[in-house]
């Protein structure tokens, strides 16, 4: 077993995807006659592309067959993987290679924990699918945050006990989930919102290696 792990959401953690999602689900509202605003898009962060949509639904009071539904969900991701096609390395949030190296270099093995289905072609986009020891996403984990599996699995592939996992997250429903499993959440984003998580940042760049290498002691048992 390995002594200490680290889970990255992906969405908001390390590329924000969140603007891609607001425009594909943006041009879908449009067509179906429901208002949606950037506001609204808030609601469908770190939440599973078929939970999106019955949200979607739910606020245009629509009701649809199961084959329009899958219609519907296949044009949204169609048209989300245009944008996501022309991502690159431009697109990765501020100094989130600088954390990435910093645990690669100390050996500390690596997952990403992530709702989308989506997560592999971003990572092979934005270059940094190397860094990972193990992918966990929507392809695999049937149980939405803040349900912990993406999370347990994600602990159980690295060999990493839970309570020795420090998870990243963007999300209130991801902080949720990273605590139930019994893991160290960290926020990444507005701390008034991510009130559960156990350490706040705004982003990767208030993050050291200080900060970084007392975690690792802690969870090692030497702090
Ligand atoms: P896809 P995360 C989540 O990513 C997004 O935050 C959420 O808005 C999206 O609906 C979900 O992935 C599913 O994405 O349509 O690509 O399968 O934050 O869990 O990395
Ligand atoms: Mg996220």
């Amino acid at each position: 077993m390995n002594k200490t792990g680290f889970i990255f959401d992906l969405d908001g953690v390390i590329v924000d995807t969140a603007k891609y999602h607001y425009l594909a689900w943006k041009k879908l509202a449009d067509e179906l006659g429901i208002e949606f605003t950037e506001e609204d898009n808030e609601r469908f962060k770190g939440v599973s592309r078929k939970r999106c949509l019955e949200i979607l639904l739910e606020m245009g009071n629509i009701d649809a067959s199961q084959q329009q539904i899958d219609a519907w969900l296949f044009e949204k991701n169609e048209d989300y993987l245009s944008y996501i096609d022309r991502m690159d390395e431009s697109e990765i949030l501020p100094d989130v290679p600088k954390v990435l190296d910093y645990l690669q270099a100390r050996k500390i093995p690596m997952a990403l924990g992530s709702a989308s289905k989506n997560a592999k072609p971003i990572l092979q986009k934005v270059n940094l699918l190397s860094y990972f020891n193990t992918l966990v996403d929507g392809n695999q984990v049937t149980k939405a945050k803040p349900n912990p599996e993406v999370f347990l699995i994600a602990g159980k592939n690295l060999g990493v006990q839970p309570e020795n996992c420090v998870v990243f997250e963007d999300a209130l429903a991801g902080i949720e989930a990273a605590n139930i499993a019994g893991m160290t959440s960290i926020g990444i984003g507005d701390p008034k919102v991510l009130v559960h998580a156990k350490y706040n940042f705004t982003d990767f760049t208030e993050i050291d290696f200080t900060f970084l290498d007392a975690l690792i002691d802690k969870l090692n048992g030497k702090a």
